[in-house]
């Protein structure tokens, strides 16, 4: 162990600039918390943006992880495997869809779904070939490729990565109309949306507006999209964000949590007309479905219903926000979220306001990060304790008041 200033410099000289962290070096992890080099622990209320819903390097995603690599790691889909076709039932079993694909990264799998919806759009509803569109909304954040910052609306997410790729009309998030609007065009094939939208601050639509989506797209023949990525497997308090107005979507994405933050896991769940649309050496990657995947997947799907996190997220999720508004800060506009994918909005002119409290809270045992200038998210791995939640609440609004 070097002191924490050592491992910063390394970084800055040898590693992208393509984040700002927090200073503070982490070597360790448990549960919901994580230790920094000098053997401070912290309350993680980041957890690897929900990629650790399951708590940091769970046991059982850990020996699962172990076991298998000690056995067969990879053998890409040249070959069978005796993992994915366990995996794929297990997965379409466990959310009802007939079939999966298999992909790593959280983006991988939203360009799989923009591939698979843009061939059934062909195939399947007959839009004339290279005319598909899929409608998006702003403030999205679906990834960083290409393709997929193309439709991006933040600036920093854009500038000068172009040329972008064409095909996507962008309406407003929470506004069932413009949608309804949109799908006029009858060379729409999906409709791509987050149930929450996580970068633009835990933005929550209205109640209903995800169910009269689903309808304008089943009217429309249009595929409903849900990218949750970031808040599905149990964060906003059900196992789909869906899951709180019953809408099933055509296309399911899920990356993150799939793995509890093991290795990149993510996948697209569809029905048998969507996905048959793809055939041999048509799209695929070379880790994708690779067996050490498929067995910290199927740990880390088990986890989350055997400790019923989903129900542990819902509950603490309602003291946490409701304890935030008892702290009657003058510091904080208001707070938002579903589960336990919360973010405060902090009202101060200074630009750095949300940093500096983020410090704060850093010095007193919290890890948070704020998000787009005046946001901080607040979203602790779902394992966590109730008195944790109270102690969290206590350390916010001390670090407020200082
Ligand atoms: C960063 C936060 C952002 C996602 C949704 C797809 C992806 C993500 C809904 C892509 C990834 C991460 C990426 C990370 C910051 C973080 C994030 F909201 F989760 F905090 F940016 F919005 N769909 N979200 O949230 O998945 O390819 O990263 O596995 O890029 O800075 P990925």
């Amino acid at each position: 162990m070097f002191p924490p200033q050592h491992y910063l410099d390394l970084e800055h000289q040898y590693s992208a600039h393509n984040y700002h962290p927090l200073p503070v070096v982490l070597s360790r992890g448990q549960g919901p918390h994580v230790w920094d080099v000098e053997g401070k622990r912290y309350l993680d209320f980041l957890s690897g943006y929900s990629a650790v819903n399951q708590g940091h390097c769970h046991p059982r995603l850990v020996q699962a992880l172990c076991e298998q690599a000690c056995r067969l790691s990879l053998t890409s889909r040249a070959f069978h495997s005796d993992k994915l076709g366990e995996y794929a039932e297990f997965i379409t079993r466990f959310f009802g869809y007939d079939k999966m694909l298999p992909m790593n990264t959280g983006v991988e799998a939203v360009e799989t779904a923009i591939k698979i919806t843009r061939k059934w759009g062909y195939e399947v509803k007959g839009i004339p070939d290279g005319m598909a569109k899929i409608v998006v909304c702003t403030g999205n954040f679906h990834g960083r490729s290409s393709t997929v910052i193309s439709f991006s609306s933040d600036p920093s997410a854009r500038t000068h990565f172009g040329p972008y790729m064409p095909g996507f009309l962008t309406i407003p998030y929470n506004d069932a109309a413009s949608l309804e609007e949109a799908l006029q065009d009858p060379t729409v094939a999906g409709f791509l949306v987050e149930p929450i939208q996580g970068e633009a601050g835990v933005v929550v639509p209205d109640e209903g507006y995800l169910s009269t989506c689903k309808a304008l797209c089943e009217k429309n023949r249009v595929l409903f999209i849900a990218d949750e990525i970031q808040t599905g497997l149990a964060r906003t308090g059900k196992m789909l964000a869906c899951d709180h107005e019953g809408v099933r979507a055509d296309v399911l994405i899920l990356g993150k949590a799939l793995s509890g933050g093991l290795l990149p896991i993510s996948a697209v769940l569809t029905d048998k007309e969507v996905m048959d649309c793809i055939h041999p050496g048509e799209h695929g990657s070379t880790f994708g479905g690779n067996p050490l995947a498929c067995a910290v997947a199927m740990e880390a799907l088990r986890v989350l219903k055997d400790e019923n996190l989903a129900e542990n997220a819902k509950k603490l999720g309602t003291i946490f926000r409701e304890g935030i508004r008892q702290l009657n800060s003058p510091m904080i506009t208001l707070v938002r979220g579903k589960g336990l994918l919360n973010a405060i909005v902090i009202n101060n002119s200074d630009p750095e306001a949300a940093w500096n409290i983020c410090l704060r809270m850093k010095d007193r045992g919290l890890l948070a990060k704020p998000t787009h200038g005046d946001k901080i998210r607040l979203a602790p791995t779902l394992v966590i304790k109730e008195e944790q939640i109270r102690k969290a609440v206590a350390i916010i609004g001390e670090s407020l008041r200082s």
